[in-house]
């Protein structure tokens, strides 16, 4: 079975930000998401300049920042996300009622609503919870990686409903196939280990693209911990977009 291409989906897209992903894919031929799960505000500038010129967008942990300033740590990636062409998503995978996490979308120290491009939610708390994202896209957590996770079957199932009908939601993270209708975003993805030994569950670029059609690959480990990232990321494009074009 054939899947849609990016051109496809991009003239179907809905929202803006899927729209923006998607002809950034295009542009960069990228469909890399780095993630970057570094402690202090330097590494993170750093790790965005030598991957920039290679993902589509830059996934940020910003409340695992140790230094965390917002004149120092996002101003400065706004300008590399600008520089590189690279939106930002923030995994902050909120789990609340709706205005407890429109509080932690706007306010605190990350301010999260003034950078983040899109953000990541769970569905926990129901249609409702997900109004408060409508200046940004949501990225709803279907399905996790890591071994054991509740997210059973049935569970997907109920999150997909929740997802499909809000108009913020532009994808699902999911280790399963989605409807084309939504983005799908697999992290989970390593060429060289198969587990962490703290329960995270890789597979490689040609799996997810070959047995989920998956739409972005979001790499961590596999680029920041590597000896030298910039390279790190330019293998993940280039085994990423293989992967995609294999799979049309
Ligand atoms: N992530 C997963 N699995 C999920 C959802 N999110 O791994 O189901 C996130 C993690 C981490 C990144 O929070 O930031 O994707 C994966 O990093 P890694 O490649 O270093 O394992």
């Amino acid at each position: 079975k054939k899947r849609l291409s990016y051109q496809q989906k991009s003239e179907n897209a809905q929202h803006s930000v899927s729209k923006k992903l998607l002809e950034t894919a295009l542009a960069k031929e990228s469909n890399l998401i780095a993630s970057a799960d570094v402690i202090t505000t330097q590494e993170l500038l750093e790790l965005a300049e030598k991957v920039g010129p290679h993902v589509i967008a830059l996934k940020t942990h910003i409340d695992i920042i140790s230094d965390f300033d917002y004149q120092n740590t996002i101003v400065p990636l706004k300008e590399l996300a600008a520089k590189h062409n690279f939106l930002l998503m923030e995994d902050r995978k909120f789990a609340d009622i709706g205005n407890t996490q429109e509080l932690q979308f706007t306010s605190g120290v990350f301010k999260i609503t003034d950078w983040a491009d899109f953000v990541t939610s769970q569905v926990i708390g129901g249609f409702e919870s997900l109004d408060c994202f409508n200046n940004v896209g949501v990225v709803a957590i279907i399905g996790m990686s890591s071994k054991g996770t509740l997210t059973t079957n049935s569970y997907r199932e109920e999150a997909l409903k929740v997802a499909l009908s809000h108009p913020n939601v532009i994808g699902g993270v999911s280790q399963n196939a989605l409807p084309e209708e939504i983005l799908l975003f697999t992290p989970g993805v390593n060429l060289a280990d198969s587990g962490d030994g703290k329960g995270q569950q890789y597979n490689t670029p040609d799996h997810v693209f070959k047995t989920l059609h998956t739409d972005f690959i979001i790499v961590g480990r596999g680029i920041y911990k590597s000896e030298n990232p910039a390279e790190a990321a330019v293998t993940y494009k280039n085994e990423g977009w293989k992967a995609y074009l294999a799979s049309l």
